[in-house]
């Protein structure tokens, strides 16, 4: 990639003219007027009153006053980025968007990445879906492809979205749960609204629980359109994916996150950005031929419907690469403004009832969050292609918009701004009739055959996640009948599954399916057929302490760094450890501020000495047992194995010597090249699901 210092990028050229920096600036008003004193209010002698004249005070303290805005009413917890579009393959033959048919153009973006349920301040690595909403700044005006982590969507129209939001948000009396769908009212809008269950299953699974955003893909969810230069509309369905596969944290792990550090997601993506580890996506397209639309089992205007990969392959056409921070989280990541209605010419909607309530909702919910109509005036907001138009004044108007004429038509500013001509949007002529009713279409009606779909596309591992989360959701629940009600849908998706749960939370299980099988799969669905790229970005602990063996330590941290992953060692305390062989080790945090569950594997040095201290230092021993617990890379050398064997991890040693290892724990004796090989590897394989943990207590 290049390197984008590189490139003439114009909106990082368009928010220069905005950037604002301390450096060398006398601290001023608002007005620009000089502060001699920032620290005492203007009072009447030294112990008496402040005086109402003192306009800094006012000035300073109202602002203050002022600073908080609404927070999204979803998706209100959230973290951007910039980065480029660029294009690798052109689809000029189904659209006319210059973004997506000039292979040479590399178009600006701001990416921000979300939970759904939780407030600005909640927890990053709670059970929920991530938003994933890419402004592209087009030539031709924004692009906003406002998606998901997750390929479809609760329910079928948006006039029951505020119906699912107030459900899933804390419970009216007492605002608990926060950023939790573990409680009764979302669970009983589940059981009363059976299209839920496709989506359940996903939220049920892994996909909730990223690893990181730069694991996780994307979906536009909705069927758009995309129109050709002759007229001619083609469905499409929009995906990311991420170059670093996709991939999840354990349960237990995220709630413990979620107190150790509560930015983890966040974090993880300013750090890689700051690093230069920066986060790559593959852009891809389904395309399904308008005389198609009726050819599958489900309507393609059903968001809660995927179109299978294998039935329509996901093209490769264009890679996302996020490179640059936010300088100001407020003034860029909060205050930017997505909307499914931001099109650019040959791309236009379709009748998904869920996407035509969305076209009402983003710039409704914009006016009141940013406080007026002229947010996308805004620097993150505004477009790079000139915006001209006869919108005037309103809160905090930005433009000094020249001439006598506000209005179309006229003749004194020369009939301008023009309309129309060569590049402006024409609505794809769509032939329309119909009676004025409310009624949800029949081609809405299967609710289950996709949920069954997903369920039968998952690795063992997996449908035990899957069961594990249904468990602990529904066993929050305090009412009996919502459980059973619960229970009762996924006898309709699967018997096994409705059985696993109903016997875990005190539900008769369900003598017979109420729906058979049907026995179709889609491996495409299972992140056990992610690929795995490499140990980029991984965070690998290493445990030391005096007398630790420091060449070992540096020959694997080294191949473990080389290989593209980031190492801390950590000791009791902070400072230097000695070495066995009488240097000093750098420690780069101390065990107390850390835990297992901010790394992605623990490597144990040898040294008797070191391990000896470890053993009896219950954080290490924790480290170590809870890294095997959430399945992660365990590796140990010499005598550091006997540190694994403390945590019970391989305790168990048969006379012959040998010890019991299991999937991605490693262990070694002596110098080798082949030790940090494998270990390398077990960390590249980002999780061991399979291992048999239940006898290690952490
Ligand atoms: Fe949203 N959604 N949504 N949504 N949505 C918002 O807009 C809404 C839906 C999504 O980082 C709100 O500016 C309705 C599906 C993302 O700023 C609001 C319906 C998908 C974000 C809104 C949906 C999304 C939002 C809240 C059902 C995936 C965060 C604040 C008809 C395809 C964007 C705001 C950001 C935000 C409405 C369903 C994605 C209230 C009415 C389906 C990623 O306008």
């Amino acid at each position: 990639m290049a390197d984008p210092a590189d490139r003439a990028d114009p909106k990082q050229e368009q928010l220069d003219l905005r950037r604002v920096s301390p450096e060398g600036a006398a601290l001023t008003t608002d007005q620009g007027l000089r502060v001699d004193d920032t620290d005492n209010s203007l009072s009447a002698g030294e112990r008496g009153p402040t005086l109402m004249e003192d306009f800094h005070l006012r000035e300073k303290i109202t602002h203050f006053d002022h600073e908080r805005i609404p927070e999204r009413v979803v998706h209100a917890r959230g973290a951007g980025a910039y980065g480029h579009f660029t294009l690798h393959e052109s689809l000029a033959e189904y659209t006319t968007a210059e973004f997506l048919t000039d292979t040479s153009l590399t178009t600006p973006v701001f990416v921000r990445f979300s939970t759904v349920a939780g407030s600005r301040g909640s927890a990053d690595t709670v059970r929920d879906v991530r938003g994933f909403a890419t402004k592209f700044y087009t030539r031709q005006g924004n692009f906003d492809l406002v998606g998901n982590n997750m390929p479809v969507f609760f329910i079928q129209d948006g006039i029951k979205f505020p119906d699912f939001v107030h459900a899933v948000k804390p419970e009216p009396p007492n605002e608990i749960p926060q950023a939790s769908s573990a409680h009764d009212t979302l669970w009983d809008f589940v059981q009363l609204q059976p299209e839920t269950m496709h989506m359940m299953m996903w939220l049920m699974s892994d996909r909730a629980l990223p690893r990181s955003f730069a694991m996780m893909q994307g979906f536009g969810v909705h069927t758009f359109r995309l129109v050709n230069a002759r007229g001619t509309g083609t469905f499409v369905k929009f995906h990311w994916k991420p170059k670093l596969g996709t991939h999840s944290l354990a349960w237990d792990e995220t709630q413990k996150i979620a107190g150790k550090d509560p930015d983890f997601n966040r974090r993880d993506l300013w750090d890689r950005i700051e690093s230069g580890d920066f986060p790559e996506y593959e852009f891809g397209v389904q395309l399904v031929p308008e005389e198609d639309e009726h050819r599958f089992g489900f309507d393609l205007l059903d968001a809660t419907k995927i179109i299978p990969e294998e039935a329509v392959p996901v093209r490769p056409v264009g890679t996302l690469v996020l490179d640059r921070n936010p300088d100001n989280f407020f003034a860029e990541t909060e205050q930017v403004a997505f909307h499914l209605g931001n099109v650019v010419p040959g791309i236009d909607f379709t009748n998904d009832p869920l996407l035509q309530a969305r076209l009402f909702s983003y710039l409704d919910t914009q006016l009141i969050r940013l406080g007026g109509p002229n947010f996308p005036q805004l620097p993150v907001n505004r477009p790079v292609a000139p915006v001209r138009n006869h919108h005037r004044d309103g809160y905090h108007q930005m433009d000094l918009n020249q001439g006598q004429a506000s209005y179309h038509k006229n003749s004194l500013s020369g009939g301008c701004p023009a309309v129309g001509g060569a590049g402006s949007y024409g609505h794809y002529q769509e032939r329309v009739d119909g009676d004025k009713i409310r009624k949800r279409s029949e081609s809405f009606a299967d609710h289950y055959s996709q949920a069954t779909l997903f369920w039968n596309s998952m690795a063992d591992w997996e449908k035990e996640h899957i069961v594990g989360a249904f468990r602990f959701e529904l066993g929050k629940c305090e009412h009996r009948h919502i459980r059973e009600g619960v229970v009762a849908h996924l006898n309709n998706v699967d018997h096994d599954l409705a059985v696993r749960v109903a016997k875990g939370i005190g539900v008769a299980p369900p003598e017979a399916p109420a729906t058979p099988n049907h026995g179709l799969s889609s491996p495409a669905l299972s992140q056990a057929h992610s690929p795995v790229e490499s140990v980029r970005g991984r965070k690998v602990a290493i445990l030391v302490a005096d007398g630790v063996d420091s060449a070992a330590l540096t020959a694997v941290g080294d191949a473990l760094v080389e290989a593209g992953a980031v190492c801390e060692v950590l000791a009791a305390e902070d400072g230097f450890v000695q070495a066995a062989n009488g240097g000093q080790v750098k420690v780069d945090r101390a065990m107390p501020t850390v835990a297992s569950v901010l790394y992605d594997a623990v490597f144990v040095p040898g040294g008797e000495e070191s391990v000896r201290t470890l053993a009896r230092n219950g954080d290490a021993v924790h480290f170590v047992a809870e890294a095997f617990v959430h399945c992660k890379a365990v590796g140990a050398l010499d005598a550091g194995i006997g540190l694994l064997e403390r945590a019970g991890i391989t305790g168990v040693r048969f006379a012959d010597g040998d010890i019991v290892s299991d999937a991605g724990v490693v262990t070694g004796e002596g110098p080798s090249a082949e030790f940090p090989r494998r270990l390398v590897a077990a960390v590249a394989a980002h999780r061991h699901w399979t291992r048999d943990k239940a006898h290690v207590p952490a």
